[in-house]
């Protein structure tokens, strides 16, 4: 029971750290800063919202699950350093175009869009 609930939890906090990467801009807005209320408001919103412009990328990874019915696939994939994110397994939303272009065991270099918590696979092909 006690092992279930930490396998859990290490998944869960696999699974989340896509949507925390670390090296972004600090959440807090600079306290010392000088207010300008023209310009703090809309880079305040920037800031804190998770659903915040998109962020694109290219990353490289073995897919280890495919899901037509779902539209999603899972991938092993290596840090990609434009979305902010180290490597990890997880999974990503795809039409039925990058489905049906992804098999399990492939090795393949991808394309994503990144919002919030959610990645999408935009295209793929072999690697
Ligand atoms: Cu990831």
């Amino acid at each position: 029971m006690t092992r279930t609930l930490i396998a859990l939890a290490g998944l869960t906090m696999a699974l989340s750290a896509c949507g925390q990467p670390a090296d972004t801009a600090p959440a807090e807005p600079n306290a010392a800063a000088p207010v300008d209320t023209a310009s703090t408001a809309g880079a305040a919103d920037t800031a804190t919202s998770p659903d915040a412009a998109p962020r694109s990328g290219s990353g490289v990874g073995v897919v280890t699950a495919v899901d037509a019915a779902a539209g999603a696939v899972t991938i092993d994939h290596e840090a990609i350093p434009a979305v902010g994110w180290p490597a990890m397994t997880m999974s990503f939303k795809a039409s039925p175009a990058v489905v049906q272009q992804a098999a399990v065991g492939d090795r393949v270099q991808f394309d994503l869009e990144v919002q919030g918590n959610a990645g999408e696979i935009t295209a793929i092909r072999p690697e």
